[in-house]
């Protein structure tokens, strides 16, 4: 039987072997769903053939379905229904998976009769993560397969589990120390001759009960926002129910109705744009990487400690230098104790606690910095400082390392300036808590070499960032998008609205939490010094500062806090505050809606999105996007500020800003011509070609 170029065939003493080999990831498009039904149709009934193991070439067995096909016409067989052709074949059928079976992939070898890890196997079910839910029998085999609750929480999770997890579950049947085809081979051929267990025939681990109903709950509560979660509680209940067949029917429908839900197409959206952040425009395919084996981190403040964090959760040895032997000591100290807390919660063993703080070393002075491949210097925010940090480490550094600055919106072209090596210097824009916080802003220089460049977006990754590459400009893009927020909170307040109306109104929006609480969180001092440096007026941040009220760390800012505590509370000194500057300022106040509320702190944003994009500080609409999504808790199902433009619609947007300028006399808010240009392509997707 001829291999198609989908997958591959071998026939070995009866057993039929069918590999899955689209690569990078085995994805089920449709010549690969039709290249294993044809196969399993003509083995089905081969008579040489006693049994047959599916697997993959390949580290990845199967990332499921192609989600670029997902609203788009497809052809015959669906997945479901390919699946379900399992269920009418009389051979054992025995899944060898070694690497990750996802979403669809996993709900393939729900359909055979036993599963086979290897140990590097993961299994889950993402498909909530994309706002859809699993569509090809998941939701009715896996509560079948593992128990209703268990399956719930794989689903709604999102997240997949290692094969030492899954087997108690009944997952799989084994894990494989070695060969793990060998074992699915030997496997298929013991069931030979034996009735064959068919996930669709077993319903003693299904049925209503307290614990589900409780799971369930708790599952709705943590996901309010995502419908895909609430459907798949919907379908579990409906395997207690439903013959499977209806259910079947049932699954398939809901996820089509999920499939155009604009959440759903937001989390999709989002997932393309990470992936397609990572190919930089303008670097030559093939640019090799630096070696990166040994860091440095100059500053042994929060920043410096976790970022040197970042590096030793990744097996790199990294050493953060401070100025003298008491901050090099505070350093290593937080670094211990936030370990500690990660051990006592369980999400660290002691064994990988001990094995992190090997590698995390502590100096002082700059001279470890000459047996690095990486600097990266977490210093104060002050140019001078970095410029001389920076001189220094010119003097110290071996040729080819490349240094990085953590300034969160200085130039980093006259940083590198301060060196000899501009070539060698960018700026690494790491997320307070740098350790925890995905996202990382890559600040190309006008002088950072290629290599350089690639260097740091593979490192990015190997710390388990996300990392996106920006121009230089005050505040790069999430800062520089983020001013412009705080200047529209300072009007909001000054013409009327009060902190805990803003912050409901974004919190509502999807936002976890509202600019003024973050505020507080930050230490409203930060901006004020910041400020200050150079000139800018915030009115009634400005004046909050004044007396004395830095937020969650004076325990009182926007709002009040009790001692020791994090939950703000409504403080009537800051409104009768906000009053009297209002009043100062000759601003009458009046009350205002929180849909307006809304769309004075989201449309300026989106416009300097557009601006961002005209100077090129950004290459795409879905970086900027993934920017908001990954470092300042842009609602994920809300797809990020430039997709919501496109849901809004840039010509609504451009006509409001229009008015907000009008209004107010600030001639920044007059809509970008890009902005103009997106209204009249269809939204920002149509001008850059992003991925749908
Ligand atoms: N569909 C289409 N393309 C995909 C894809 C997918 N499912 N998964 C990955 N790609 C592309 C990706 O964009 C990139 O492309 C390349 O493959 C390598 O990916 C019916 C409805 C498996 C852990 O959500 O999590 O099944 O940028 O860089 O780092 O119920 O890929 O190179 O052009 O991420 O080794 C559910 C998504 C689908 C899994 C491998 N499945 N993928 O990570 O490679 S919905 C998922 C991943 C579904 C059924 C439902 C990861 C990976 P390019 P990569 P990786």
């Amino acid at each position: 039987m001829p291999d198609s170029e989908q997958i591959t065939l071998s026939v070995e003493a009866g057993i039929a072997i069918v590999k899955l080999a689209n690569p990078p990831v085995n994805v089920l498009g449709a010549a690969v769903r039709q290249a294993v039904a044809g196969t399993l149709r003509r083995l089905a009934t081969e008579p040489d053939v006693r049994a047959i193991v599916l697997g993959a070439e390949g580290r990845t067995f199967c990332a499921g379905a192609d989600i670029t096909e997902f609203g788009k016409q497809t052809v015959a067989p669906f997945l479901p229904d390919l699946i379900a052709a399992f269920d009418v074949i009389d051979k054992p059928i025995v899944a060898a998976i070694d690497g990750a079976a996802l979403g669809g992939g996993l709900e393939l070898v729900l359909g055979c009769h036993a599963r086979i890890a290897g140990r590097a196997a993961r299994l889950g079910l993402p498909e909530v993560t994309l706002g859809v839910l699993p569509g090809a029998g998941g939701t009715q085999r896996l509560p079948r397969l593992i128990g209703a609750v268990p399956a719930l929480h794989l689903m709604t999770d999102g997240k997949p589990i290692p094969a030492e997890a899954a087997l108690p579950l009944g997952l799989v049947d084994a894990v494989a120390e070695g060969d793990v085809l060998a074992a699915a081979t030997a496997h298929a051929r013991s069931l030979i001759g034996r009735p064959l267990r068919r996930t669709r025939d077993l319903t003693d681990r299904i049925g209503p009960s307290a614990d589900f109903e409780a799971a369930a709950a708790s599952v709705l509560a943590r996901e309010p926002h995502n419908p895909a979660v609430a459907a798949c509680v919907d379908m579990v209940r409906a395997a207690f129910d439903l013959p499977f067949d209806a259910a079947l029917a049932e699954e398939r429908a809901c996820f089509l109705r999920l499939l155009h839900d604009d959440r759903s197409k937001a989390l999709r959206y989002a997932f393309f744009a990470e992936r397609q952040a990572a190919h930089v425009p303008g670097l030559p395919a093939g640019t090799a990487p630096r070696p990166m084996s040994r860091a440095v981190v100059v500053g042994a403040g929060t920043m410096g400690v976790g970022i040197a964090m970042c590096f030793a959760n990744a097996g790199i040895p990294v050493t953060v230098t401070d100025t003298d032997d008491e901050a090099v000591r505070r350093g290593l100290a937080r670094a211990a104790e936030t370990y500690a807390v990660s051990v006592k919660r369980g999400s660290l063993t002691p064994e990988a606690r001990n094995a992190r703080l090997a590698l995390l070393q502590g100096r002082v002075g700059m001279a470890a910095a000459a047996e690095a491949d990486v600097v990266i210097e977490a210093v104060f925010e002050e140019m001078d400082i970095k410029r001389a940090v920076f001189a220094e480490l010119d003097r110290i550094v071996r040729p080819g390392a490349v240094l990085a600055t953590n300034t969160s919106f200085l130039n980093v072209d006259q940083i590198a300036a301060a060196t000899g090596r501009p070539q060698d210097v960018l700026g690494l824009h790491f997320f307070s808590p740098a350790n925890v916080m995905r996202l990382l802003e890559v600040v190309r220089g006008q002088h950072t070499a290629p290599d350089v460049l690639a260097t740091a977006m593979q490192l990015g990754r190997t710390l388990q960032k996300v990392p996106v590459v920006v121009g230089v400009c005050r505040g790069f893009v999430g800062n520089r998008m983020l001013a412009v927020r705080s200047a529209q909170v300072e009007r909001l307040l000054l013409e009327g609205a009060l902190p805990e109306q803003i912050d409901a109104a974004i919190t509502r929006f999807g936002f976890r939490m509202g600019p003024c609480a973050m505020g507080d969180l930050a230490g409203l001092d930060v901006g004020w010094r910041a400020r200050r440096a150079v000139g800018i007026v915030a009115p009634v941040s400005d004046a909050l500062c004044e007396a004395g009220r830095f937020g969650q760390k004076t325990g009182l800012g926007f709002f009040r806090y009790e001692a020791g505590g994090r939950t703000p509370h409504t403080d009537p000194a800051v409104a009768a505050l906000i009053a009297e500057v209002s009043e100062r300022h000759s601003v009458p106040r009046r009350a205002i809606s929180a849909e307006e509320i809304v769309e004075r702190l989201t449309f300026p944003m989106i416009n300097e999105g557009a601006r961002i994009l005209e100077e090129r500080i950004a290459a795409r609409p879905g970086d900027i996007d993934v920017i908001w999504l990954n470092g300042y808790g842009w609602p994920a199902w809300r797809g990020g500020p430039m997709f919501h433009a496109d849901l809004v619609g840039p010509a609504r947007i451009a006509a409001r800003l229009g008015e907000m300028a009008t209004m107010s006399g600030d001639e920044t808010l007059r809509p970008a011509a890009l902005l103009q240009a997106a209204a009249a392509h269809g939204g920002f997707a149509g001008l850059a070609g992003a991925r749908p």
